[in-house]
């Protein structure tokens, strides 16, 4: 076996702690039936942004959709779908429902204004519309935003590791329970725990297990293809994987790979009783959620399939 004295991971903790944000320039959808207006707004919203155009309210709807943008700039009469109609429909899709809207509109009375307001709009701007108050009003808007995605950041990602924290765990396999029900579909569960993770902190120190579990734990992340499959931190070096709508072989065998995977990352550990290597345990199971049960009782039987991969020798998948 391998010496014991220097761990053989280092990572540059010198990066820009929020890099998780992102730098993408902001995106900003104009839905406007006049060619005018839409040439206009968007060269005064130019610089430094990405500009969508859409000319009604369908071609507004569908590219909300594509693009989820960071805000929508939004006319009240057009033919078609009126703008009334436009946010109604925005603000009733979960994959919209966020995205802030800025009314532009002639119509200017006060009863017009909060109509638009009680539809969900952040803000109204009256036309003829004065070039230096949009761009403040915008300017403002997405400032808002960013404050607001930031903190939902903070509140649901694990600072250590980068990925899903508890809490967002606890929302996901909420939904993810009540959908699968809905719609009769199953879902795979899998609980990885790191093996022998206290002698690796004994032996090369806790700074150098933190390391271990942030690669870990993005290794994983990039393992799981699917856009909707999640990997949040569960506990200390214990890991969540949600797979919706995957079937029991499906989600045995993509868990076997990850459990070979992690074992060929080959991150020496030198005092783990199983492998030169760090490795993992994992536990899971699959089901298609009925009325009565409740996924706290399925996590249980997923936390006693782990147990049993770690009682039948560890760096294994047990389902
Ligand atoms: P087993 O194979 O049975 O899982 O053994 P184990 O040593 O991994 O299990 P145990 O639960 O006894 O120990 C887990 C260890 O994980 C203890 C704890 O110090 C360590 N740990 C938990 N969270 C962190 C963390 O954020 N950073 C570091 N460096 N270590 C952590
Ligand atoms: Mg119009
Ligand atoms: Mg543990
Ligand atoms: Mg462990």
């Amino acid at each position: 076996s391998q010496p014991c004295d220097e761990p053989d991971i280092k990572i540059d903790d010198t990066k820009d702690p929020f890099a998780f944000m992102g730098n993408e320039p902001e995106k900003i959808l104009i839905i406007d039936d006049a060619k005018d207006n839409r040439t206009m707004l968007s060269e005064l919203l130019m610089p430094q942004r990405k500009i969508i155009l859409a000319k009604d309210g369908a071609q507004g709807l569908s590219l909300a959709l594509k693009h989820i943008p960071d805000l929508i700039l939004l006319d009240v009469m057009m033919p078609g779908i009126s703008g009334h109609q436009v946010i109604r429909s925005l603000k009733s899709d979960d994959r919209t429902m966020h995205i802030p809207v800025i009314f532009i509109s002639a119509k200017i009375s006060a009863d017009d204004e909060k109509y638009g307001l009680d539809l969900g709009a952040v803000d109204y701007i009256s036309k003829p519309f004065h070039p230096a108050i949009v761009k403040a009003r915008v300017k403002n808007v997405l400032r808002e935003q960013r404050n607001k995605k930031l903190l939902e950041q903070l509140a649901l990602v694990d600072s250590l590791t980068e990925i899903y924290n508890r809490r967002f765990y606890e929302l996901d396999v909420r939904k993810l329970w009540s959908a699968s029900r809905r719609e009769e579909m199953p879902l795979s569960v899998a609980l990885i725990d790191i093996d022998f993770f206290k002698s690796y902190n004994d032996e090369y120190g806790h700074l150098s297990g933190d390391d271990a579990l942030k690669i870990v734990a993005q290794h994983i992340k990039q393992q799981l293809k699917r856009p909707h499959d999640v990997i949040a931190r569960y506990g200390g070096e214990e890991f969540v994987v949600l797979l919706p709508d995957t079937q029991r072989e499906d989600a045995q065998r993509i868990m076997t790979e990850i459990c070979l995977s992690v074992e060929q990352l080959q991150l020496a550990h030198c005092s783990s009783a199983v492998s030169h290597y760090v490795t993992v345990s994992i536990g899971g199971a699959t089901i298609t959620p009925k009325d009565q049960t409740s996924h706290e009782g399925f996590i249980k039987q997923v936390d006693q399939f782990l147990y049993q991969a770690k009682a039948q020798g560890r760096n294994r998948v047990c389902w």
